[in-house]
């Protein structure tokens, strides 16, 4: 049975924190890889994302046609362009690149605001496989990297976490979106097995699956988060989820621990947002930026 996902589960597993001399190394670089010509306000959103859950470095990587307006937006971050098709996906020569940049991260946000295509999925496959054993947070587009040689890239040192929308979901399952919102939890289950990997299925409930540990003697592989509204099924709500478990695994929470609190914060961002609007309808994404650093303080 599901534990649920409350204040109390997480004051019982709590974050790392830094010691009070700490500088930024110590909270741990993240690398955001995300964004396009037209979508930069993916990366943008998942990578401040990271920064509020509390990283203390930011390096984005994204296709040229992004970079600029991504720079522009996020001061804070280093930002790395790389090689994309004519239509906008990442081409397979970024792979030397993005091997180099994640040579130094301590944790990996791959997905929001990519486009599709087949060989950006197949150039990711490999990268995935060759990662070192860092937590990866695989979302939107970069899921079908799974398309290619799954079952290598879930045998691999990287310490995964996925999380798909229903959507997203039905896709990787070869089933029907109905099939995923009518038993999320069987079908989150297959996917945690299927690529060794913590998986949210992402919904009006939600769940956290810890694959890893779902064979083994842990007492509380699967939680349940009822936190959270309907205002949250907007655009850029995914892309911030990502950024947060991102953030919170640079800083050295383990995949399980690192989702469980993202999960949990991105949904009471959104309903601290419904409570100032009257109502769960019409808060932004980028909004649920503000609200993560007091409601992940006054848990610390
Ligand atoms: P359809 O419906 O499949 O024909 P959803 P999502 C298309 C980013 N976002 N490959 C879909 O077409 C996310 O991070 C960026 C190709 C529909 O036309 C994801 O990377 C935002 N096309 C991506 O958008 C804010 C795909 O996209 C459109 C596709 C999709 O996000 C919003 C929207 O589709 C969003 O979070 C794929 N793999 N998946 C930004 N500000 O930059 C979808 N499409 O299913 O409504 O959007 O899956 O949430
Ligand atoms: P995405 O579809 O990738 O943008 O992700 C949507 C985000 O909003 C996920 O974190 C979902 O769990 C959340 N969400 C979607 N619909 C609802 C809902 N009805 N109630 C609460 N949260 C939701
Ligand atoms: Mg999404």
């Amino acid at each position: 049975d599901p534990v649920e996902l409350t204040p109390q589960w997480l004051r019982r597993h709590p974050l790392p924190q830094p010691s009070q001399d700490g500088d930024k190394d110590e909270r741990g670089r993240v690398l955001i890889v995300g964004g396009a010509g037209e979508m930069p306000g993916a990366a943008l959103l998942s990578a401040v994302a990271a920064l509020r859950a509390g990283a203390g470095k930011l390096q984005i990587a994204t296709p040229t046609s992004a970079a600029p307006m991504v720079a522009g937006a996020v001061p804070e971050a280093r930002v790395v362009s790389l090689p994309e098709t004519r239509a906008g996906a990442l081409s397979s020569s970024a792979l030397d690149r993005l091997t180099q940049m994640s040579e130094r991260a301590d944790a990996v946000v791959v997905g929001p605001g990519l486009l599709d295509g087949i060989g950006m999925a197949r150039m990711l496959a490999q990268w995935l496989t060759t990662l070192p054993a860092i937590p990866v947070v695989i979302d939107a587009a970069a899921l079908s990297a799974f398309d290619h040689n799954p079952d290598a890239i879930a045998a691999a040192p990287a310490l995964r976490i996925v999380t798909p929308h229903a959507g997203e979901a039905a896709r990787l399952l070869g089933c029907e979106r109905s099939d995923v919102v009518a038993r999320p939890v069987e079908l989150g289950i297959e996917l945690a097995r299927r690529f060794n990997a913590v998986c949210v299925m992402k919904g009006g409930t939600g769940y956290v699956i810890d694959g890893p540990s779902l064979d083994g003697a842990k007492a509380e592989p699967l939680l349940v988060n009822r936190y959270g509204n309907v205002g949250l099924a907007t655009s850029g709500s995914g892309d911030m989820l990502s950024g947060i478990v991102g953030g919170l695994a640079a800083r050295g929470a383990s995949p399980f621990l690192a989702t469980a609190w993202g999960v949990y914060l991105h949904a009471v961002a959104g309903d601290a947002l419904a409570a100032r609007f009257k109502g769960p309808l019409g808060f932004l994404a980028r909004e649920l930026l503000d609200e993560v650093p007091a409601l992940m303080n006054a848990l610390a």
